[in-house]
């Protein structure tokens, strides 16, 4: 036991900026009190959820979501309030310019201004001493014929390379695919093998970004986690749970053995902890919940998910497996599954200095009805913002 413990304490889980702000559909976004204003504030909900969870000291931003003047002032408030800025997610999907696409367009002036944007996004990772770049590229066409793929493939190449060769010697450049939305016939990056060999062709710090919310139903999402993971080009998720398609629910929610699944994955090849190099964010939306609660039960469903995870009993797995003893192999794998981690978890971080329930510590803390108060003026940033 004391092992599981020693491994979730190097566990980190990155929070979204945009998960904190105002959010919602297509059809309508329902605004709720107290939400942040700026990126300021965005961190400051960020650090209050690692204050109760101790797993969450880094937030992502999105860029331009979350432009501000100074970044490197940016980084320091959030070192003051006792987090980090990770990693920066660039946004080529909502200037009007990228009806066509934006790094895929066919028009060269409107792929140079995608690109420069991307780049702009590297001297930010500068400033906020971030280490990785996210990519994703919302890029696709409607119709049969509106363009040509392989051109557009090309084109992505080409962009890709230069950004890849303006990253300093400690960044790296994570591709998410996603297989279809907002383009519905094609998507220029729409599964793992795409993202895979346009990494591959960049070199060893481009990696492939796994967002669980971004595959077509039954999709074995573990199976490509254990592939990626083989070619040492697995660089991180974006967790979330869905029951349709993106929905951006709760990581965990959906499905709990999912996640546990993927968490096999990753404790098999022992890369929980930040050594390991893979960035484990959660990339979500709180339309209808409160946001910081909802957070802070995200960041304990991973960890839940992993703690099963950690309580396989690899030995018997094993021999199991070897033995050709299929429902043997399968118990070891359910056994672990089964196991109620709660109080585990809450022994943790009662020895850890943290309070063992911390939804309920944030409810008794005052934070919402101090944020209530603090943000009653003013606009409140928005996904989209
Ligand atoms: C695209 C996506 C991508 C974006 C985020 C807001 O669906 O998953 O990661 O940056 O949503
Ligand atoms: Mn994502
Ligand atoms: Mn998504």
């Amino acid at each position: 036991m004391t092992d599981v413990k020693q491994v979730l304490r190097t566990q980190r889980i990155e929070t979204p900026s945009w998960g904190y702000a105002n959010s919602g559909t297509r059809f309508k976004v329902f605004p709720q009190q107290g939400v942040p204003r700026d990126p300021y504030e965005k961190v400051a909900d960020a650090a209050t959820v690692h204050r109760f969870t101790g797993v969450a000291p880094t937030v992502a931003l999105h860029i331009p979501w979350d432009t501000v003047d100074d970044y490197q002032k940016l980084a320091s408030y959030a070192r003051e309030v006792g987090v980090g800025l990770g990693t920066i997610n660039s946004n080529v999907f909502q200037d009007p310019d990228y009806m066509l696409g934006s790094v895929t367009h066919p028009d060269p002036r409107v792929r140079r201004k995608a690109t420069d944007h991307l780049l702009a996004c590297v001297d930010i990772m500068d400033a906020t001493g971030s280490r990785d770049l996210k990519l994703w590229f919302s890029d696709g066409t409607n119709y049969p014929g509106q363009d040509d793929i392989t051109a557009r493939q090309d084109r992505l190449a080409a962009a890709l390379s230069e950004v890849y060769d303006r990253l300093g010697s400690e960044q790296r450049m994570l591709l998410e695919y996603k297989f279809f939305e907002p383009a519905f016939y094609l998507t220029d990056v729409p599964d793992w093998g795409t993202a895979f060999s346009h990494c591959l062709r960049l070199g060893e710090r481009a990696q492939v970004v796994i967002d669980t919310g971004h595959h077509a139903p039954g999709t074995n999402i573990e199976f490509i986690v254990a592939v990626l993971l083989r070619a040492g080009k697995l660089g991180g998720f974006d967790f979330n749970s869905r029951f349709y398609a993106d929905d951006d629910l709760m990581v965990g929610a959906a499905d709990p053995f999912g996640l546990f699944r993927i968490m096999h994955e990753i404790v098999q090849a022992g890369v929980v902890g930040p050594a390991g190099g893979i960035a484990f964010m959660l990339d979500q939306c709180h339309n209808i919940e409160p946001k910081i609660p909802a957070m802070i039960r995200s960041v304990m469903n991973v960890q839940e998910a992993t703690a099963k995870a950690l309580l396989v009993d690899r030995a018997a797995l094993r021999q199991a497996q070897q033995a050709g003893d299929v429902l043997g192999a399968n118990a070891a794998l359910m056994d672990a599954y089964n196991t109620d981690v709660r109080p585990l978890l809450a022994e943790l971080r009662s020895e850890d200095g943290l309070d063992p329930d911390p939804v309920a510590a944030y409810h008794r803390s005052g934070y919402a009805d101090q944020i209530r108060a603090d943000r009653a003026d003013g606009q409140a940033a928005g996904w989209g913002a």
